[in-house]
């Protein structure tokens, strides 16, 4: 298992976790986004758009954007809040994993971790906080990522927030993608002013754009992408809903960062809290996690195969 700081293209630093089965991820410290994850055939298993911009202020379009300590733009600060436009650091407490050569390895056990740290600034936020994020990339390739808030308050204010982890999946045809987990939940409809509606199909497919926060979504959600017979588990804890999201064809052509064909190959499922902010008096933490594993699956007289992965047999 290794674990490294190393430059992008951009001179961006970037953490890479390496597994002995050949599986990937990294960890850009702009944002603490995970830009990439890879299974042990080096296939890419999130979406990082063709055009994403690494240059701040401009959040990197892909991989898993921490939004905080806001969700959207319902509220004071910027769309999504300041978490994914800032720079994190290496969080040296608990022990650092990287040592002063930059590469280092994580003799404690068969994962490769990293551990990342913002800590409140001159932020349009009047309060102080340390949000810690531990990604691990595990033996055999599934990826988990622990999220921790905690109030540093010294002047006895609590502070409330919502959060998501933004995640962009890869998929082959947008067309042939089911989602698994969600059916009959009650969802705020971004596309119909957040009004409520209760889930109707047995699953999610998808015909046009889709920005949906699913309320009360269980532990775990399956996307089903049929060309690739491959579906992709997300395991969440600490997150009670979650969001579905493709912009389809007309949003994808608005935004700069963003192929106009791109949709076709991008879903978002993302683990949140949204419909009740969590509130923390000073010295309390808030700890969210997500768990994504790749699994093979295959279709038989329609039968999803996703049916048993929710149900963990
Ligand atoms: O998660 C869905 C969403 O809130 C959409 O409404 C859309 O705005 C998307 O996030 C992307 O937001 P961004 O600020 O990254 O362009």
């Amino acid at each position: 298992m290794t674990t490294s700081l190393v430059k992008d293209a951009a001179g961006m630093d970037k953490v890479v976790l390496r597994e002995p089965l050949g599986a990937t991820a990294q960890v850009h410290l702009y944002g603490g986004q995970v830009t990439s994850w890879k299974n042990e055939r080096g296939e890419e298993l999130l979406f990082l758009s063709s055009k994403a911009i690494f240059k701040p202020p401009k959040a990197i379009r892909g991989g898993i954007p921490v939004c905080f300590p806001q969700f959207s733009n319902l509220g004071t600060l910027e769309q999504h809040g300041f978490a994914r436009n800032r720079v994190w650091a290496i969080d040296t407490d608990p022990p650092p994993i990287l040592n002063s050569s930059g590469s280092g390895s994580c003799s404690s056990n068969k994962n490769s971790t990293v551990d990342l740290i913002l800590k409140s600034s001159e932020d349009a936020w009047p309060h102080s906080f340390e949000v810690r994020m531990r990604v691990t990339l595990k033996r055999g390739g599934d990826l988990a990522q622990t999220i921790r808030v905690r109030n540093t308050n010294t002047d006895n204010k609590s502070f409330s927030f919502t959060i998501a982890l933004h995640t962009y999946f890869s998929v082959s045809d947008i067309n042939e993608v089911r989602i698994e987990g969600l059916e009959t939940l009650e969802y705020m409809d971004n596309l119909q002013q957040r009004k409520r509606f209760t889930e109707q199909g047995d699953s999610i497919t998808f015909d046009g754009e889709v920005d949906k926060v699913y309320l009360g979504a269980p532990t775990k959600i399956a996307i089903v992408d049929h060309e690739k017979k491959r579906t992709i588990v997300v395991k969440k804890e600490g997150f009670p809903d979650a969001v579905v999201w493709n912009p389809w064809d007309k949003k994808a052509k608005a935004m700069s960062d963003f192929g106009d064909d791109e949709y076709l190959h991008m879903v978002c499922v993302e683990p949140a809290v949204i419909e009740t902010p969590i509130t923390l008096k000073p010295g309390e933490e808030w700890r969210g996690r997500q768990e994504l594993s790749a699994v093979p699956s295959s279709y038989c007289s329609g039968q999803l195969d996703p049916g048993k992965v929710l149900q963990g047999k």
